[in-house]
């Protein structure tokens, strides 16, 4: 059985079609991060364009609104949240096993679980594992601690977050809890090729931090990643220049929007650097670093976004040139709706 097999045909879009349903996406576009541009739908019919393949796991994990075929994910939820999974893109439903190290599992199918997270926070796996293959999806889940009233949890800074969701989108209401980041859990996968540490947000002072990280970003991350290997882009994994943001530091740094998708979890600004020189590589393979190899970026995004199952990962996308503090970078996010600006 092909890698891709399983991920083509109809059985993904309608996978994530169901995972769509609860979505709503604000027909006009307003972008906090930046000035907006966002050009009419392309017209005409999408190419012939596969979705990534997985890694090896055979199968995948539904879980809140998201399907998973990765071998690991993170899973971020409030004490005592109940989650329902279950193994979905396979069609033996009768060999899989599932454990949680931490709250409660209950199996409610042949296939399916809830999972009840404990009251305390801290990060436990849950397994579901094909018995037949061995093929296993581990949900890396972190209970987080709730917003804090003020401004500050432990001393670390948060910030203040808008009360109000901007345009009444639910996307922009504030986080109802924040991961704790500890030394410890910094380096635990959120993703196959990311740790929740590279997430947080880069203002001075140590551990405990806190985050908010959405798993939708994640799988966009790495739904791009295996888009531009297939591209042929020396591509094995992003830098993370930013991830989250507190409202705290992102009015620091100086941004006047107080509704940035970094503060909401769900944006990473990215480049690639395999040769670990601190800025994006040359992508384009013409000898400079600069907007073009940004834009190489850019264009594998734009390919995939013609694909219909991509909606659910639709978001802003944006090309910053170098500057004195930066090389080239590109800006992701998955606020539900397709946003362009600058370049
Ligand atoms: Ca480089
Ligand atoms: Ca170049
Ligand atoms: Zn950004």
């Amino acid at each position: 059985m092909g890698v891709r097999h399983w991920w083509l045909g109809l059985v993904l879009p309608a996978a994530l079609a169901g995972s769509l349903s609860s979505q709503e996406t604000p027909a006009v576009a307003a972008d906090p991060h930046d000035t907006i541009a966002a050009p009419p739908d392309r017209a005409g019919p999408p190419p012939e364009l596969s979705p990534p393949g997985a890694a090896s796991t055979g199968f995948a994990v539904k879980f809140k609104d998201e399907v998973c075929p990765y071998p690991v994910m993170g899973l971020f939820v409030m004490p005592g949240d109940t989650v329902p999974l279950e193994a979905v893109l396979t069609d033996t439903l009768s060999r899989y096993t599932a454990e949680a190290g931490t709250g409660r599992l209950e199996r409610t199918g042949p296939a399916r679980w809830r999972w009840i997270a404990p009251r305390e926070k801290g990060v436990s796996a849950i397994v579901v594992r094909d018995s037949a293959s061995g093929g296993t999806v581990a949900l890396h889940a972190f209970v987080m601690v709730p917003r804090p009233a003020g401004t500050t949890i432990d001393g670390f800074r948060v910030g203040r977050y808008e009360p109000r969701a901007l345009r009444g989108d639910p996307g922009y209401a504030r986080p109802r809890g924040l991961v704790e980041v500890t030394e410890a859990n910094s380096g635990t996968f959120v993703a196959p090729h990311f740790t929740l540490g590279q997430f947080v947000s880069k203002q001075p002072g140590g551990y405990p931090k806190y985050l908010v990280l959405r798993e939708r970003l994640l799988l966009k991350l790495e739904m791009l990643l295996e888009e531009a290997a297939r591209a042929g882009l020396p591509v094995t994994t992003f830098r993370i220049m930013s991830g989250y943001r507190t409202p705290y530091y992102n009015r620091s740094i100086g941004n006047e929007t107080r509704y940035s998708r970094h503060l909401y979890g769900d944006a990473a600004d990215i480049y690639v650097d395999e040769d670990g020189d601190g800025v994006m590589d040359d992508l384009s393979g013409d000898g400079r670093v600069d907007l073009d190899d940004a834009r190489r970026l850019a264009g594998v995004i734009e390919r995939l976004a013609m694909s219909s199952w991509y909606r659910p990962f639709e978001g802003g996308l944006s090309l910053y040139p170098a500057n004195r503090a930066h090389g080239p970078f590109i800006h992701v996010d998955v606020r539900g709706h397709r946003a362009r600006w600058g370049e």
